[in-house]
């Protein structure tokens, strides 16, 4: 499998010259960030990042993420447009090297977590969620202001799209997610990209917003809507794991046998009693997760995608990007590395 290593882009306190020393690492994943969501990814910004990953013996062939827009999401006026765009930049991104494109279909935000540097027993800090910090929250009602959340959005405008969002209600986001696939997917299959749904973050409903990529029954739903290789997963361990009726190394393995996980994002999460969730280091006794069993089932299924180290905790007095610091991160992939190898994979 393919070692690989999230870089946000020139302004990323973490450099190239940093990532291509950690062992075994071979691909850059990133994305092109000065272009407002919905419109074409200029071919010079590629085309920039392409070049400079190679000047530093790396790789661009990975893209996390092109995002889908709330007017995709939503079925609104604009989606035809900007699924045509959507499509644009895949060629461009292909014409340049890419192999996987990530994106999610979360609607409003990301993922959510209440707190960004939580300290731990042992003095590192990492993202939480807590739903004692969430109790009582009523964005309809009140200004929330999460952490990681998109700032450009006013709190009347979260408003109107989660009113919007819960009138569309499940089926109607699987109705526009399938509208979306129907067009991406021929598309990937022509430029020869695999595309790489993450599964939402958690994986269950969040002030009533609607979130359908979350469990094994949806998934299956999910890559049946257009069943082609390039329909595929970027299998996330630490959002789908922070449900614990979701068995990580068994849905591993099944994808991963069906040939439809193109990326993995490998991490562990501690499940806490009321099923809040700390993000811990990569260890398996650190958090929830087997993540000698996950790797097994990688490797005994012949996976030879892409994966990388998921968030990491804010160690040693780094400071930068919660969750995507250098130091944390680089033991996760040497940690990976060491499953990868004993359990008789190979590292490309
Ligand atoms: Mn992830």
């Amino acid at each position: 499998m393919k070692s690989s290593f999230r870089w946000y882009g020139d302004a990323d306190p973490v450099t190239l010259d940093e990532i291509r020393q950690i062992p075994g690492m071979r691909s850059v994943v990133s994305a092109v960030y000065d272009v407002k969501s919905g419109e074409v990814w200029p071919e010079e910004s590629i085309k920039h990042l392409a070049d400079e990953c190679r000047a530093h013996g790396l790789i661009f062939d990975v893209v996390e993420s092109i995002p889908v827009t709330e007017e995709i999401k939503l079925g609104r006026p604009e989606q035809d447009r900007h699924i045509a765009n959507y499509c644009e930049s895949i060629r461009r991104c292909a014409k340049y090297g890419v192999k996987c494109v990530t994106y999610n279909f979360m609607p409003v935000f990301d993922w959510t977590r209440t707190q960004l540097d939580k300290p731990g027993a042992d003095g590192s800090t990492s993202l939480v969620m807590y739903w004692d910090q969430m109790k009582g929250l009523d964005p309809l009602k009140d200004d929330i202001h999460l952490p990681g959340w998109d700032a450009s959005y006013s709190q009347d405008e979260v408003r109107d799209l989660i009113r919007a969002y819960g009138e569309l209600g499940e089926e109607g986001l699987w109705q526009n997610i399938a509208c979306f696939l129907k067009r991406v997917i021929p598309v990937a299959e022509e430029c020869g990209v695999v595309m790489a749904v993450h599964p939402d973050d958690p994986p269950y409903p969040i002030f009533g917003l609607p979130r359908v990529v979350t469990c094994e029954e949806n998934l299956d739903r999910y890559l049946s809507i257009v069943d082609s290789p390039a329909n595929a997963l970027c299998l996330c361990t630490g959002s789908l794991g922070c449900f614990p009726k979701n068995n990580i190394p068994k849905l591993v393995r099944k994808y991963s046998a069906m040939h439809r996980i193109g990326f993995m994002h490998l991490r562990n999460v501690k499940i806490l009693p009321d099923t809040s969730f700390e993000e811990s280091g990569h260890l398996t006794r650190n958090g929830s997760l087997d993540m000698n069993a996950i790797v097994k089932a990688l490797v005994e299924t012949g996976f030879d995608g892409w994966f990388r180290p998921d968030h990491g905790r804010m160690i040693w007095g780094e400071t930068g990007k919660p969750g995507y610091g250098l130091f944390d991160r680089a033991l996760g992939s040497a940690y990976l590395n060491g499953l990868i190898e004993a359990n008789g994979g190979t590292i490309e």
